[in-house]
């Protein structure tokens, strides 16, 4: 157990960078423990820290906290910084957490599906989860730009921010954003150059060889 604050987890993995965006912003002190295969905190991740393996998971003391979104909830609670993660009005809570499941579930959900296709077997994804994800995407687009008509991210990082950033970044390499939702568009652009985000992108930047699908020469 490592003492104080540290985040398991993998500098390309979309939802290290969700746990990773807060931290950042908030200048929160904290270890990064790199998952590597077969080393020693990837060994206590399986056998230890989280029921999937899966990651992000944070540890503070004792204290263990796996789901990407549970993390952000505790470090609002236990570790705040300037910028309010939660907001404190409960009615504003309530849309950022909703809004925080629908870049989780329908945005990022679909993008591990096509790239889940390409781990199984890159030069022959199966089609119909292919297709299956480029269309989920697609749908989720339509719903946020219409979402969007009506609604803004604030300027600063919160829950959502911390969803949208890495899922948003992702799926436009995936299906990309069509011309008809200008606003979510935008609002990639947007979450993008936020410091905190842009400093996972770039620390990602050697690694993007990596992504199955294969990365496009941009962002
Ligand atoms: N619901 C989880 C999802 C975490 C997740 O899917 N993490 C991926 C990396 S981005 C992972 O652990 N992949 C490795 C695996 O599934 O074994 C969260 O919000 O933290």
């Amino acid at each position: 157990m490592v003492s104080g604050l540290a985040l398991y987890g993998h500098p390309f993995s979309s939802y290290t960078w969700k746990a990773l965006i807060p931290l950042y912003a908030n200048q929160t002190p904290f270890e990064f423990r790199e998952l590597t295969p077969g080393d020693a905190a990837e060994g206590e991740l399986h056998a230890r820290l989280h029921p999937a393996g899966k990651f992000p998971v944070l540890s503070d003391g004792d204290t263990v906290v796996i789901e990407a979104t549970a993390i952000i909830e505790y470090l609002a609670v236990h570790h705040p910084g300037a910028a309010p993660l939660i907001p404190a009005d409960p009615g504003e809570a309530v849309t950022v957490r909703m809004m925080d499941r629908v870049f989780d579930n329908y945005v990022m959900a679909n993008v591990q599906r096509v790239v889940s296709a390409y781990i199984a077997d890159g030069a022959n994804p199966d089609p119909a989860e292919v297709e299956s994800g480029k269309a989920g995407l697609l749908r989720a687009y339509r719903w946020l730009e219409r979402w969007l008509e009506r609604n803004a991210l604030p300027p600063h990082v919160n829950l959502v921010t911390c969803a949208a950033a890495p899922s948003l970044f992702y799926a436009d390499w995936v299906e990309r954003i069509p011309a008809d939702c200008p606003r979510l568009a935008g609002l990639r652009a947007e979450v993008l150059a936020l410091p905190a985000v842009a400093r996972c992108v770039d620390d990602a930047r050697p690694l993007r060889h990596y992504f199955p699908p294969g990365a496009p020469d941009r962002d």
